[in-house]
């Protein structure tokens, strides 16, 4: 701690403690904080391997090498955008507790759904474009009705949602995304069911050798469901393990998850994936991100032409926002939906009347 203390200043503190083995002895890793200071940008994060008994020097090699510079990287920068952040839910709060906007129709009806629609993590926009377009569909009376306005905002919502048309995927479907979201365990349900509904005959191709025991995983899928799979690390070698599966009604094309900050990491994956017309890219992210991440995530993939978007983990998550969000920033189709681990049940075909469902609490 006083090392920590000496190197990092009077804040820091340790958050982690490892012991791990490693060459002459036992290391320890050693996971270090440090708050903002003043208008000083000040690391966030500080993280070294360090042999034990301790090696000060090595401490020192602990500050990141990539900071943010100039206003990003300026606590005025932080502080502006906490703000924000706390402005909008506060605005959101006082919409929640304050009722309905004056120009919709009166009513607790109405009220109830505007709140469920903003505590499924839908924006305040959406919802009230939502509610809006719904209340110039009814008369006065209808408005009254809660069934009657549930059905026909459950109508509004289905026809906003726009689905991929099937026939148009292409007969290369990669699925790329974030790190973790459940490409894999995807590419082993698609597997399945283009197999299973569409009596297709199926490849697997894998580019992903870089996250230990990610070959492991694609292989046993590839065993359990008895289709072929190649492990590629390079654009040859894709090209080769496509012309080998040229006779294939379908390949599909697993990919290393990347950070959509990981610049370099995404460009790599890109240099490795098919550029052929037959090939359609779906995104797969999570259902419970945020909108931020959302948009990130939307722009950081985009040099992969994704064509659709595929959510994953519904089951884990009570805001599905995002599905509705997503498509409309995207502007683009929802493919599949998957809702749990188990391999290949919890994948469906995306629907709006799912959506609406999810968003409308409708069992
Ligand atoms: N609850 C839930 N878990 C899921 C779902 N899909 C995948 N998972 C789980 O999420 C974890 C990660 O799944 P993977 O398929 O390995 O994710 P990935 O995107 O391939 O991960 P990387 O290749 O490391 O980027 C596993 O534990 C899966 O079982 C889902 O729909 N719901
Ligand atoms: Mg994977």
């Amino acid at each position: 701690m006083q090392e920590v203390k000496k190197e990092l200043g009077r804040e820091a503190v340790i958050l982690e403690t490892r012991h791990l083995p490693g060459p002459g002895g036992s290391l320890v890793e050693i996971v270090a904080a440090v708050d903002y200071q003043d208008d000083h940008f000040v690391p966030g994060l500080a993280i070294d391997h360090f042999c034990e008994p301790f090696e000060k020097e090595k401490l020192s090699g602990c500050v990141p090498t990539k900071r943010p510079t100039g206003f990003l990287a300026s606590a005025g920068y932080r502080e502006l955008r906490q703000e924000v952040v706390l402005m909008k839910k506060m605005l959101n709060r006082l919409l929640e507790a304050t009722g309905f906007p004056e120009d919709w129709p009166a009513g607790a009806v109405w009220t109830e759904l505007y709140q469920r629609l903003l505590l499924k993590g839908m924006p305040e926009e959406v919802c009230r474009s939502l509610l809006e377009r719904t209340a110039a569909q009814l008369s006065v009376e209808q408005s009254l009705s809660k069934k009657t306005v549930v059905g026909c905002l459950a109508r509004q919502i289905i026809s906003d949602v726009p689905l991929l048309d099937y026939e148009r995927l292409g007969r290369l479907v990669t699925l790329v995304g974030p790190t973790g979201v459940g490409k894999t365990t995807t590419v082993a349900k698609l597997a399945a069911f283009f197999h299973q509904q569409k009596n297709e005959e199926i490849a697997l191709i894998s580019v992903d050798t870089f996250r230990l025991g990610a070959t492991a995983q694609i292989r046993e899928y590839a065993r359990r469901l008895q289709v072929p799979l190649r492990v590629v690390k390079s654009h040859a070698a894709m090209e080769k393990a496509l012309a080998e599966f040229s006779s294939r009604d379908r390949v599909i094309i697993d990919t290393m998850g990347r950070s959509h900050h990981d610049e370099k990491g995404l460009q790599a994956l890109q240099q490795m994936l098919p550029a052929s017309r037959e090939a359609t890219s779906l995104l797969v992210i999570p259902a419970g991100i945020q909108e931020d991440d959302l948009l990130d995530v939307l722009v950081q993939f985009r040099r992969f032409a994704y064509s659709a978007l595929l959510f994953s983990k519904l089951d884990e998550t009570t805001c599905h926002g995002m599905l509705l969000r997503g498509c409309q920033l995207a502007k683009l189709p929802l493919s599949f939906f998957t809702t749990g681990q188990l391999v290949p049940e919890d994948m469906e075909e995306a629907s709006g009347e799912r959506v609406a469902s999810l968003l409308l609490d409708l069992h």
